[in-house]
């Protein structure tokens, strides 16, 4: 299924004077549509890829997935994260968990902002749940993929650091990853696969 832009979940102009309209228009309407359309044309270039069993251009189209799904995706968040209602500070378990976490609320905006002024050249900085620890951290991207898309809970990893095979394998990391197949746990990434 292609990805589809998602429309505003209010008016152009409802976060005005904050965020003015215009770029709020070229924000969502061109901008994130860029990410879609690259996306999309990303995907189907790797199911043409897998179809003809011509990875060529493999790297070149990793590449242009992650950065247009980290954009997209992080996009759809950055507007739901956004409300003309919006301000002040959070209640309950959220309150508490930043507040354990940083210390007090004030200085974790504090360090949100300082951290998102911080980034050098284009990026974001996030708020996020560590999957594994679950606690909270706050993070920094320059530009915002780094050949990841961030919405993602890792169900199978291979560590392909020339540490992790140089003695058996040398420099054919292929081989590597071809001997890596013969010992995934199935079972486990199925784990992986059914818990949120
Ligand atoms: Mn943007």
């Amino acid at each position: 299924m292609p990805h589809e832009l998602p429309p505003l979940p209010y008016d152009y102009n409802a976060l005005e004077p904050h965020i003015d309209e215009q770029t709020m228009r070229l924000h969502h309407d061109k901008h994130h549509l860029a990410y879609v359309n690259g996306l999309n044309t990303a995907e189907a270039k790797l199911a043409e890829a897998r179809e003809k069993n011509d990875f060529s251009l493999v790297k070149h189209w990793e590449r242009e997935a992650a950065f247009h799904g980290a954009g997209h995706f992080l996009h759809v968040i950055f507007w739901e994260n956004m409300s003309p209602k919006g301000g002040g500070k959070p209640s309950g378990a959220l309150l508490d968990a930043i507040e354990s976490r940083f210390k007090s609320f004030d200085s974790f905006l504090a360090h949100f902002k300082a951290a998102g002024a911080a980034v050098e050249g284009s990026g974001w900085v996030l708020l996020v749940r560590n999957n594994m620890t679950s606690a909270l951290e706050i993070l920094t991207a320059e530009k915002h993929q780094d050949l990841t898309q961030w919405v993602v809970t890792p169900l199978l990893v291979c560590d392909v650091w020339e540490h992790a095979y140089y003695l058996k394998y040398q420099n054919n990391r292929a081989a590597y990853l071809e001997a890596f197949t013969k010992v995934i746990n199935w079972e486990d990434v199925a784990r992986r696969f059914a818990s949120k």
